[in-house]
């Protein structure tokens, strides 16, 4: 399991109000008791923005964050605990302040070329792939290619030299002690089409790219964890997941959320069916990252329209999968927030540990709009009630954690019964029956032994056993 950390909101070690390496270090025995094996580091490379997918230095962290001696520090405490760390590398763009990007305005080689310029005024034409957004922005009278905007100029990987330029980066924070990369917009290094002056994603092109550049990583570090990010449907998921080891499954996380969401056990079944087809073949080669929501998505309380008990169904149907499960930082709070392409901070608020919001390692660099001080949601607060979400969240992830063997298990079975969903999954040393309950009201298991609660409830009546509305449970037969 990963953890997905959002540093600037998670824990200030120096007082400043932003999170930072030394306050993240502090709290990775909070980390490992939830059963995480790996955390996946949102962007800390130096940048000016918020989010810090727009780099100006590829080689040094945000000072904001602290220093590189304290990053290796953190690296090497989580290296103690077993916990594993890969960092988010942007290497699509960068922001307009990099010094490649003013040498290249300036006309500097080689800089000039790792950017690309407007070469015939019918590329202004051109429009992002998924939401017709322009995709060229004029500086001080020069037209760049720009796919996620002003503020990150695309970096033009025809030229080899940058190729080059990228596996230097790759060596120095494998050095620094990253255990792999989360490989950011992994579609998008060949996206614009020269030729035809239109956005085209060259597929072909960029799984030689990432084989060149994964190829490399393991020459230093043949254990290397690589992680890609390609929001697109199965079939070019697949693609690039081969390649990587692990892919981001984003079609299973719509329809996990939706099937639950709208309590649709025939949308489950169908989608395990399609998003997850190569967790049915016992020969695979990668492992699905599934995953319910990120920092580009609502928040899974508030897809779930504030029903905690929908969140945690939800949640027990994405721990009962094969493959590699992550989670964002404050869902075991049941924190909320909804993405916004245009403002989209409500899902990257300060993780509550303190029920008045204040206290030692508590991040404040920006307001709470909602996740409130005395409402209930930090993690002191609940630590303190029987019953909480958070103890009910964490007893799913303690499931998870007593059944990794669930991660190459391969699902042999499935079938639904009215609203109940029924999984067999078979492992290398151990196999089971996994029920889940998408409707309101209990449901009888016949012939059922062995069964134990993964989340919500399970009770007996005249001899039958019963599974409450919206839990889950797990039979294992060998
Ligand atoms: C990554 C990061 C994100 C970051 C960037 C840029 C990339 O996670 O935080 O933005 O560094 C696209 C890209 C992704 C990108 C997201 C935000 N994520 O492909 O790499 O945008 C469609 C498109 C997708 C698109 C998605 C969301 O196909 O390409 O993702 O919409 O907009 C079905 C379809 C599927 C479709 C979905 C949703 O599932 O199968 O194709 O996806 O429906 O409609 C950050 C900041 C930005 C900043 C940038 C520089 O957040 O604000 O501008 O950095």
């Amino acid at each position: 399991m990963f953890y997905e950390l959002y540093l600037r909101s998670f824990c200030d070690g120096n007082g400043d109000g932003i999170g930072d390496f030394i306050g993240a270090e502090r709290k990775l025995d909070y980390l490992a008791n939830l059963g995480i094996e790996g955390i996946w580091l949102l962007p800390i490379l130096h940048s000016p923005s918020y989010h810090g997918y727009s780099v100006i230095d590829f080689f040094s962290v945000n000072p904001i964050y602290g220093t590189l001696k304290d990053l290796r520090n953190f690296l090497a405490s989580a290296h103690k605990l077993d916990l594993k760390v890969i960092l988010d590398l942007p290497m699509n763009h960068t922001s307009p302040n990099h010094e490649w990007f003013l040498k290249a305005l300036n006309g500097e080689k080689p800089y000039r070329d790792w950017y690309l310029f407007l070469k015939d005024e019918q590329w202004l034409k051109a429009r992002r792939h998924w939401d017709g957004e322009q995709v060229w922005t004029n500086y001080s009278g020069q037209w760049v290619y720009t796919l996620f905007g002003p503020g990150s100029p695309d970096l033009n990987y025809e030229s080899s030299s940058l190729w080059q330029q990228m596996k230097e980066v790759l060596t120095f924070w494998l050095s620094v002690g990253f255990d792999g990369f989360r490989f950011d917009a992994a579609k998008h290094i060949f996206d614009f089409s020269l030729e035809k002056g239109i956005c085209e994603y060259q597929h072909s092109r960029n799984i030689a790219f990432w084989k060149e550049m994964t190829a490399h990583c393991r020459s230093i570090s043949p254990n290397s964890i690589f992680v890609s990010e390609v929001w697109d449907d199965a079939q070019i998921v697949d693609l690039y997941s081969a390649i990587f080891g692990i892919g981001f499954n984003f079609p299973l996380a719509e329809d996990l959320k939706t099937s639950v969401a709208t309590r649709d056990p025939e949308l489950l079944v169908k989608s395990l069916r399609t998003d997850l087809n190569r967790s049915f073949r016992s020969k695979r080669s990668y492992e699905s990252g599934v995953f319910l929501t990120n920092h580009d998505m609502s928040r899974l309380v508030s897809v779930m329209d504030g029903d905690e008990k929908l969140s945690l169904l939800a949640m027990s149907v994405l721990l009962s999968l094969p493959g590699v499960p992550f989670f964002y930082y404050g869902e075991e709070l049941g924190m909320e927030g909804v993405y916004n392409t245009y403002f989209n901070e409500e899902q990257l608020e300060p993780f509550l540990w303190f029920e008045n919001g204040y206290g030692p390692g508590q991040t404040e660099w920006k307001a709470l709009g909602k996740n409130h001080p005395h409402s209930g949601r930090s993690l002191e607060a609940q630590k303190a009630v029987d019953g909480s979400y958070f103890e009910r969240f964490r007893a799913i992830l303690e499931f998870r954690k007593n059944n990794s063997w669930l991660r190459l298990a391969t699902m042999r079975g499935l079938k639904r019964r009215e609203n109940l969903v029924i999984l067999r999954v078979v492992g290398e040393s151990r196999s089971a029956y996994i029920y889940h309950n998408l409707g309101k009201r209990r449901v009888a298991l016949e012939d059922v032994s062995n069964l134990q609660i993964i989340n919500g409830s399970l009770g007996r009546y005249r001899g039958k056993r019963y599974l409450g509305g919206f839990s889950s449970a797990i039979e294992v037969t060998e």
